[in-house]
């Protein structure tokens, strides 16, 4: 009985490992909802910090929920990713991303992955935004 127990345990985990061999394109994304404004606060992105790890497929949710436009930029972030694609309002874009302009109550969902390890910053590049608190870190393992 215990041997039967294990046995279903082990295919049930099995069952939900990400295999990331081969085409790293094709893994189950890991998910990560992103505020680029909220309904409290105008000016954050939350979460501030993302950790992310190299070769893993995110789908990052970003979300307007406030009242005026942002402008997600992470330079730096962007030259060290593969992004499989942006889809927002029925249209999906390949390519290379480098910045992300969300009007209110806008959403896009950015599949990519990291390559390479590091720590970057993250801002709202619309003036005054940074230096209102609009800046994060993204830190890649
Ligand atoms: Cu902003």
């Amino acid at each position: 009985m215990k041997e039967v127990a294990l046995i279903v345990a082990a295919v049930l985990v099995s069952a939900t490992v990400v295999w990331a061999t081969g085409d790293l394109s094709r893994q189950t994304p890991l998910e990560l909802k992103v505020l680029l404004g909220s309904r409290d606060a105008e000016m954050v992105i939350l979460p501030k910090t993302w950790n992310l790890e190299t070769g893993k497929l995110y789908k990052v949710m970003l979300v307007n929920e406030g009242k005026v436009k942002h402008e997600w930029v992470a330079p730096e972030f962007t030259l060290t990713i593969w992004t499989r694609k942006v889809e927002t309002a029925g249209v999906e874009v390949k390519g290379v991303i480098n910045e992300i302009e969300l009007l209110p109550g806008a959403k896009a969902d950015w599949y990519f992955v990291p390559i390479r390890t590091g720590e970057f910053e993250m801002a709202c590049e619309i003036e005054g935004h940074k230096e209102a608190g609009m800046v994060g870190r993204i830190i890649v393992k």
